[in-house]
């Protein structure tokens, strides 16, 4: 296997050239209308997020949401709902589908496997497009892979809590990322069947959920473009979600899975695919999923591709330790560069730092499992962290690069306990 599968960095400079010399169509939106939720991206607009964990606002049901939402599991913010990390102590390496958080931008839509059709069109295929059925998807080479899906925003709430900084977007802590074992046909093998031709460089998937409004302005349906690179190198049309069939929040019946790339590339309930032989623009890679701030390019960054390396507690924020007895701290780590290769925890705030037990072999694209003992000596608050570095020598970082949006956090996370 290839350690970068494409270039990711001389993929993102052409289409920041090309987005800010304004030779982009932009798919499904006027374009002064998109320009200005570009300028509006790049001031920080709060969107209220003042509090973190503490400032959630508990509720008994999220909008939208088909399954069970317990308190045990999650916490519900607006349309979403985060893991609460300590619901993963003790469950295996994939998450289980009760416990994976959701981020949805509206409501989720229930489609019948049967009714379900793929469109697959556009400038750039040879012929005039195909449709495919769940039939034809499950008669393609079926492929197995193990993958997290986690949200660009995972963290966020710590830019405020911790830097003391304004982002907009949902207060997110740690759970807004999950690992599950997804089964489908490769996005490459439908896109020949359906004729990709040479000049084709993007892929745009769009849901079949409900479009979206955002202050005013109609965004269209959920849709982010893919560069070809990427779309045929180890992307799924999956349809199984740890052995079971997708569940209707994750995306039933097919959805994109875009391995170690940011959660909003994995469309899920995918319609229709777009190919085409110029560069696509849609909110979701020029107002959204870019970086904006005072540590980033004068106009944004370019559109966000991988995701960044993370570390968990399986533990409540607060959680109450007895004193004088051994705990087993369990966490999980990840990162979308490279597999994990260490990790570290301090009990004492940062200043001695001991290795945890892995107990997952490292693989890029998913999470290792760690655990070390801790016998608290004295009594009071406390602060855990945990400090991951991946095979590329990377670690993670005291501080993390505000970016007006919130996206990316990657320092360490302060995880408050009391020891009684
Ligand atoms: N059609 C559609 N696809 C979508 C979304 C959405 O709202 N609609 N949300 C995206 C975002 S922002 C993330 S982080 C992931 C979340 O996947 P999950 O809800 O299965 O955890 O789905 C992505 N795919
Ligand atoms: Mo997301």
């Amino acid at each position: 296997m290839s350690f970068v599968p494409l270039s990711e960095s001389a993929y993102d400079r052409r289409r920041l050239r090309q987005w800010t010399r304004g030779s982009a169509r932009t798919s499904g939106i006027d374009r002064r209308d998109l320009m200005k939720l570009v300028a509006a991206a790049s001031a920080a607009v709060p969107l209220g997020l003042a509090a973190g964990p503490a400032g959630a606002v508990p509720a008994a049901v999220a909008a939208g949401i088909v399954k069970p939402l317990p308190p045990e599991l999650f916490t519900i913010r607006g349309t979403n709902a985060e893991t609460n990390f300590a619901s993963l102590r003790g469950t295996g390496l994939h998450t289980p589908a009760d416990r994976f958080f959701v981020r949805n931008h509206t409501v989720t839509p229930r489609i019948e496997a049967a009714d379900w059709r793929l469109g697959v069109w556009g400038s750039g295929l040879t012929g005039p497009g195909v449709h495919f059925t769940c039939d034809d998807l499950r008669a393609l080479p079926a492929v197995t892979r193990t993958a997290f899906v986690e949200c660009a925003g995972n963290g966020r709430s710590f830019y405020t809590t911790q830097q003391g900084q304004q982002v907009s977007g949902t207060a997110w802590t740690l759970g807004a990322i999950g690992v599950a074992r997804w089964r489908g046909a490769r996005l490459g093998d439908v896109l020949r069947r359906a004729g990709i031709s040479p000049g084709a460089v993007d892929v745009l998937p769009r849901g079949l959920d409900d479009e979206v409004v955002s202050g005013g302005i109609n965004l269209g349906r959920v849709r982010r473009p893919l560069p070809v690179a990427k779309a045929l190198d180890d992307v799924l049309l999956a349809y199984e979600m740890n052995g079971e069939p997708l569940p209707p929040d994750h995306g039933h019946p097919v959805r994109l899975i875009v391995p170690n790339w940011v959660g909003i590339s994995s469309i899920k309930w995918v319609g229709d695919i777009e190919v085409s032989a110029e560069p696509l623009y849609t909110p979701w890679n020029t107002d959204m999923y870019r970086l904006f701030g005072a540590g980033h390019p004068a106009g944004g960054s370019a559109p966000l591709t991988r995701q960044g390396l993370k570390s968990a507690f399986e533990l409540a924020a607060g959680a109450i330790l007895p004193v004088h007895r051994e705990v087993e701290l369990t966490g999980r780590s990840w990162s979308g560069g490279a597999p994990v290769r260490k990790v570290e925890i301090s009990t004492d705030g940062g200043r001695y730092w001991c290795p945890a037990r892995l107990r997952d072999t490292p693989r890029r694209g998913s999470w290792v499992r760690w655990s070390a003992g801790w016998v608290p000596r004295r009594r009071g608050p406390a602060v855990l962290l945990a400090r991951a570095t991946d095979a590329t020598g990377r670690t993670q970082s005291e501080v993390a690069v505000h970016n007006t949006q919130g996206y990316l956090f990657d320092a360490v996370v302060r995880h408050p306990v009391t020891v009684d």
